[in-house]
């Protein structure tokens, strides 16, 4: 019998945020299960929380350190707190007089989605004026491909999808990257009959356990939706009514849809005909439908004009936002207040987290706060933000949880509490419920919350505005004084669970107030006013590099619980043949930028002339994945390419 049971919410980038009640024992967390009475979470616990009683002790940093003799291979002394925050306080305004606060520079993300230890802590940084990245890592590019036939790109949410007569996992791994809105799904099979069909290149854990899957060549979906909207139209199967009063440029959408005849959608994609019709005519008939439309996707070559057709195929049928792709642009918390950003407060530069690494490895910034974020393995180019930390001119400060790859690049190393050891409320970006995640456990170690260590280095540099120094939880209470539909923030605070408010479904923020199937936003930005398709043009030898999501790790966390990441690529035996390649070869994977060595799979999961592997692999000769990924973005949203890279492959001996 467990001593005590706390209510805690996983506050990790993942589609679910978790509810889930962990147990201790003699002050030990001995188990996290999956909080029952959660609309989402519904009992169970995915193997990542489960595995976070070994990932609370395993690989913690547990004092400040100091590097000396040089990144990354000097020594590190353990220093007190006293010490290590007098030495960034005196780097940070050195650097601040010599260079001016645009040289200062955080690199923050969601790593903890607590509003506290995420958007809180960057109160500091902007009341200094420091330069900011852009957030645009994971969703910037789908949020703003939405936006510009929606106006803001919330949609369905998880709690709706057990009244789904339809649900389409396009380019989402549900099963593996969203385990709990996957059970739901199921479930909703389970209980009405629905139909789960899946939209993604590969045979992916989703997609064998689906009723159809469409299996377009990886960047060929703008084709397969204008393909299936064609269907659709030619057959009248489309909603009249509502796109009549809902939405606008339905003609001109049309005329470019009628150009993709089946016989040229089969060429392109790769899917056959038949399978792309029966797709549409249940899509047609089952509703209401959601088609849950991957983040994955922003960060592939052709993903902005893919997301952008996808998102219109529900308004074809008369669905108001039938789509989920990520509700954060829909709740009424007020961040702005929490980051400082309502106080006037801003960066003095914001600058591309998809060229950070050019930036820095060209000499630029001279102090860089790093936190909640393993920015040398995350960011595009790892060898380049290796390289730009490494220097001897730019003072860098991590504060983490654990030991990362990054670390290795500090000049400063301060510890942080897990979410076990804090309170916090992380902000789901799918459902709409808010729990108070209260701390379980005393801090490990001498590890010091973020908002402390920003407080006292405001401190220091003699930074006297008083809304810096606010309890946090009374900037809860404000930015959430519009943000509740059901339950009082008095209710959060007691810990009970209580309830987001919504913007309405059937609220258009576009310029005509509409679902634009033409962009007129578009139009004005220089951009192609509806979404166009482009081939993804590749060199004899060259293949195309999928990365995607592994049940055991959220990105590079959880190597602590499960060991490294399983270097291993998947192959097609077509491509195996032609290279010679046998079941367990050691690979490599190069190109301009890199080259990263794995162990082939050989497997039919993957189609012709692409691999797949694991995001944040590190490869048999110690390289990250990212070294393979090109320093380039999308002009919409600003998103890296990460995924969809083009590489060529060698057999090693
Ligand atoms: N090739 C390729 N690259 C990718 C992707 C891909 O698909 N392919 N995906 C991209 C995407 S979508 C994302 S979101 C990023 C993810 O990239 P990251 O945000 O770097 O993700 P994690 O590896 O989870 O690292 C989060 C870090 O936060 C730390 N952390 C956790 N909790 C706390 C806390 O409470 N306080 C502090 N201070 N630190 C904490 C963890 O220990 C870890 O070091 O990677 C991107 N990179
Ligand atoms: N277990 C686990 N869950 C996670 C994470 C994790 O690391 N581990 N990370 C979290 C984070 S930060 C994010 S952003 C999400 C990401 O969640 P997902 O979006 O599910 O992640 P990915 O695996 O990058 O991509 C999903 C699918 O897109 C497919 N795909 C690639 N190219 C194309 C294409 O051109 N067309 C189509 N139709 N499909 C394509 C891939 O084959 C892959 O199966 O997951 C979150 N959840
Ligand atoms: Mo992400």
């Amino acid at each position: 019998m467990a001593d005590s049971v706390y209510r805690v919410v996983c506050p990790r980038d993942c589609y679910d945020t978790c509810v889930l009640l962990v147990e201790v024992e003699n002050g030990v967390v001995v188990r996290v299960r999956g909080d029952p009475s959660h609309p989402v979470t519904r009992g169970v616990a995915c193997p990542r929380a489960a595995g976070d009683p070994l990932r609370l002790v395993r690989g913690r940093i547990r004092y400040p350190y100091l590097r000396v003799g040089g990144k990354p291979d000097g020594r590190l002394v353990r220093v007190s707190w006293s010490e290590a925050l007098d030495i960034a306080a005196a780097k940070l305004r050195e650097v601040l007089r010599e260079y001016g606060p645009s040289s200062v520079l955080h690199i923050d993300y969601a790593g903890n989605m607590g509003i506290v230890t995420w958007y809180y802590t960057r109160r500091f940084w902007n009341a200094i004026g420091a330069a900011s990245t852009d957030y645009s890592l994971c969703s910037n590019t789908g949020h703003e491909a939405i936006g510009l036939h929606y106006g803001l790109s919330y949609g369905v949410l998880p709690e709706e999808f057990e009244k789904m007569e339809m649900i389409v996992f396009w380019g989402v791994n549900a099963a593996v990257s969203a385990v709990h809105m996957w059970l739901l799904a199921l479930r909703a099979r389970r209980e009405r009959g629905s139909l789960l069909a899946t939209v993604d290149p590969r045979v992916t854990e989703t997609a064998r356990a689906s009723d159809i899957h469409l299996r377009p060549r990886p960047g060929t979906d703008v084709a397969l939706a204008y393909g299936i909207a064609r269907h659709l139209i030619v057959n009248d199967l489309v909603d009249k009514e509502f796109i009549e009063r809902y939405t606008y440029g339905f003609e001109r959408f049309a005329e470019e849809a009628i150009k993709w005849t089946p016989e040229r959608v089969e060429r392109v994609t790769g899917v056959p005909r038949r399978l792309m019709e029966r797709f549409a005519e249940e899509y047609a008939a089952r509703k209401p439908s959601v088609v849950f439309i991957g983040m994955g996707l922003a960060r592939t070559p052709n993903g902005p004009d893919i997301i952008r057709a996808v998102s219109l195929l529900p308004a074809l049928v008369g669905q108001h936002r039938g789509f989920y792709y990520s509700n954060s642009r829909g709740w009424l918390v007020n961040l702005a207040l929490v980051t400082g950003e309502a106080y006037g407060a801003k960066p003095a530069r914001i600058v591309s987290m998809a060229e950070l690494g050019e930036l820095l490895a060209r000499g630029k910034f001279h102090y860089v706060y790093i936190y909640g974020v393993n920015a040398v393995e995350s960011l595009p180019a790892s060898h380049l933000v290796a390289k730009g930390l490494a220097r001897s001119d730019v003072f860098v400060v991590v504060h983490d949880t654990h030991w990362n790859t990054t670390t290795r690049y500090a000049d400063l190393i301060l510890p942080a509490p897990t979410y076990l050891e804090k309170t916090d409320l992380p902000l789901s970006y799918s459902h709409a419920t808010l729990t108070l995640s209260k701390m379980v456990v005393e801090p490990l170690g001498e590890s010091k919350a973020e908002y402390e260590v920003i407080w006292e280095l405001a401190k220091r540099l003699g930074v006297k505005d008083e809304w810096l120094y606010e309890d946090p939880l009374d900037t809860i209470t404000k930015a959430l004084e519009d943000a509740l539909q059901e339950g009082s923030i008095r209710d959060l605070l007691e810990g009970r669970l209580v309830r987001l408010r919504q913007r309405p479904r059937d609220e258009y923020q576009t310029p005509t107030g509409r679902v634009e199937f033409y962009s007129t936003r578009a139009a004005k930005l220089g951009l192609n006013p509806l979404p166009q398709h482009r081939d993804l043009i590749l060199a004899p030898d060259e293949y195309i590099l999928l990365t995607g999501t592994h049940p055991l790790y959220t990105n590079s966390q959880f190597r602590e619980t499960y060991g490294p990441h399983p270097p291993v690529v998947h192959v097609n035996p077509t491509d195996a043949k032609r290279n010679g390649i046998r079941e367990g070869d050691r690979i490599a994977l190069y190109n301009d930028h890199g080259e990263v060595h794995l162990k082939a799979r050989v497997t039919d999961a993957v189609p012709e002339k692409t691999l797949w592997t694991t995001r944040h692999v590190i490869g048999l000769n110690g390289k990250p994945i990212n070294v393979l990924a090109p320093p380039s973005r999308h002009m919409i949203g600003g998103t890296p390419i990460l995924s969809a890279i083009k590489v060529k492959i060698r057999i090693l001996a």
